[in-house]
């Protein structure tokens, strides 16, 4: 065999075993989840704010928001019209691009959260 072929071989295989170990990791992989801040939130007409809402998950999954926007975005539990609750979040963490932040949730039941920035992003996390 020439080292060329023996070379490709081992490449072949090891995309193989990294391939294999993700997909063993998939199957696991029910902890977490992204919801992204999408690109223009912070104009009132824009489609969509947080992708996915809702976003149901199972119990003791992970949520990481990314800001994938180019303005500054909060993510607080509660709502515009209630007010922040101390669920998740934080009004005083402001998400510059491409910043995150995650929260685990440990018990059902539906969470709404919001943009104290643009009262008019909403979300919802489902867990159930
Ligand atoms: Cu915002």
């Amino acid at each position: 065999m020439s080292k060329i072929s023996t070379t490709v071989l081992l490449t072949t295989l090891a995309v193989g075993l990294i391939s294999l170990s993700i997909d063993s990791t998939a199957i696991f992989a029910q902890t977490a989840t992204s919801i992204s801040i999408v690109p223009g939130s912070s104009a009132p007409n824009n489609p969509k704010f947080y992708d996915p809402s809702p976003a149901n998950i199972a119990v003791g999954t992970t949520v990481t928001w990314t800001n994938n926007d180019a303005t500054l975005h909060t993510v607080v539990s509660g709502s515009p019209t209630t007010g922040e609750t101390a669920d998740f979040g934080s009004s005083s963490t402001f998400l510059s691009k491409g910043k995150t932040i995650s929260h685990t949730f440990d018990t059902a039941g539906t969470f709404d959260y919001y943009c104290t920035l643009h009262p008019f992003m909403i979300g919802q996390v489902v867990v159930k």
